[in-house]
């Protein structure tokens, strides 16, 4: 191997490699920073869905992430706070969190580096200045200017088809933001079923709670329904820490004999994010949600059975992410992703990524943002950017240590797999778009 001296008198090989440590490092960061990012999974929405496009201070710190937190440094109890309008509960979070005491926790730094980016006062002691500069922003300006400040390209949506509001609109053939995709959510069929029944025969499915085989055959349609109108990228959904499979219970038969047959006729993938433990503190609402541990050999054991159905996986639980990337290893239909909810900081952060570069290499989805209003992609980006570059540097660093050194196409081509491309191939979103746009012709 030849070793060239470059412009700023640190070393390349041959083959473009960095061997100087300050160079590797301006390689990563610069190739991490430039990536385009696929959200895999948000509870965004394009601007077609009106009132449930969330965007502006007050839907930012209305953050059930940061209502959790009120409550451990305010006197006002959860029955008062939802009492208060919007406006006050805002006011209320903004004094307590940031004004009263210093913003480090990883949801109020979030908002912060937003309100920085954007050039707002990030020490006001009220939220006039920044009411106002959201209110003269014009949405769809806004929302270029957020997807080019956190480099997201595609966001992927949690689109719920017993939703009232969101089915009138899907149902109104409205033409949705291309870079907004569908991901049609299953929670209540396999979460609530008997919330659920009424809800599909108001949409004239016949489904019954004892489920029976016209019960099966009409879910079937219903989704295959939805799958028609929504063209989703993935079906998924969220469950509990005691989630089993088999068992005898609706979420299973429903499972078996709906869910998996229909991923298969529709080749879509099932996303299961594992290990939410819902309304643990009810009075606290959304805020109230914890986890626990999960078992990971029920997933194991799903994608043994159904090893023609790919599955997308997160668990909510740190102690559940070696034994993820163990079944990873085991199981090539099963892709690992994000690091979901009360793992989206940055220490648990740096430590999965690390474990899954460790034991998988690029072969993962290292982060989705779960954003529910559309300028934390601003923060929760540039937090796992930043992360996530370091972890792939010292990764890098070692390959070298051990002789080889990365290049910078390599570096490009891993930034590329690890924030969109895994992803895309995974779903077959970049054959769907050729698709779509008359590129691909499909013959016999
Ligand atoms: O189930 C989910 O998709 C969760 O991400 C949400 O329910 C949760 O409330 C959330 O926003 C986590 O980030
Ligand atoms: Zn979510």
């Amino acid at each position: 191997m030849t070793i060239k001296q470059i412009d700023d008198g640190t070393y390349e090989d041959s083959d473009g490699g960095a061997r100087d440590a300050r160079e590797l490092r301006r390689h990563v960061d610069e190739a991490l920073a430039a990536t385009f990012v696929t959200d895999v999974h948000t509870h965004l929405y394009a601007p077609q869905f009106g009132e449930l496009n969330l965007w502006g201070i007050d839907e930012l710190l209305n953050y059930h992430y940061l209502i959790a937190e009120l409550f451990r440094s305010s006197s006002v109890t959860p029955e008062e706070f939802w009492h208060l309008n919007k406006t006050e509960q805002t006011d209320l979070i903004w004094r307590t969190l940031f004004v009263e005491q210093t913003p480090l926790s990883e949801a109020t730094r979030g908002v912060i580096a937003v309100m920085s980016t954007l050039g707002l006062n990030t020490r006001t002691t009220d939220l006039r200045e920044a009411r106002e500069f959201f209110h003269a922003q014009r949405a769809d300006d806004y929302l270029e200017r957020v997807l080019n400040l956190a480099r997201v390209s595609d966001i992927v949506m949690t689109n719920d088809p017993l939703d009232e509001i969101e089915a009138r609109i899907w149902k109104s053939g409205v033409e949705i933001d291309a870079r907004f995709h569908a991901a049609l959510r299953l929670d209540r069929i396999l979460n609530n079923w008997t919330d659920a029944v009424p809800k599909m025969s108001a949409q004239g499915y016949q489904v019954q709670v004892e489920i029976d085989e016209r019960t099966i055959s009409e879910t079937r349609r219903f989704l295959a329904d939805w799958i028609a109108r929504m063209k989703p990228l993935y079906l998924g959904v969220s469950l509990p820490d005691d989630f089993s499979y088999p068992e005898e219970t609706s979420r299973a038969r429903l499972l078996r004999d709906v869910v998996l047959p229909v991923c298969r006729e529709h080749n879509l993938s099932l996303s299961l994010m594992i290990g939410v433990r819902r309304r643990v503190n009810p009075a606290l609402r959304m805020a109230g949600d914890g986890l626990g541990r999960a078992d990971v050999n029920v997933v194991a054991h799903l994608c043994a059975e159904n090893a023609d159905v790919r599955f997308l996986v997160t668990f909510l639980s740190r102690e559940n992410q070696h034994e993820l990337c163990v079944a990873a290893r085991k199981f090539s239909n099963l892709m690992p992703f994000g690091c979901w909810w009360f793992l989206n900081n940055t220490s648990i952060i740096s430590e999965i990524t690390r474990e899954r570069l460790e034991m998988l290499g690029t072969s993962f989805i290292p982060q989705h943002s779960d954003a529910r209003v559309l300028d934390q992609l601003i923060y929760k980006w540039e937090h796992s950017r930043l992360v996530i570059a370091d972890a792939l540097y010292d990764s890098y660093a070692g390959l070298l240590r051990d002789g080889r050194a990365v290049s910078r196409r390599e570096i490009e081509r891993d930034a590329t797999k690890l924030f969109n491309g895994n992803f895309r191939r995974w779903v077959g979103l970049d054959s769907i778009e050729k698709i779509e746009s008359g590129a691909v012709v499909h013959t016999a």
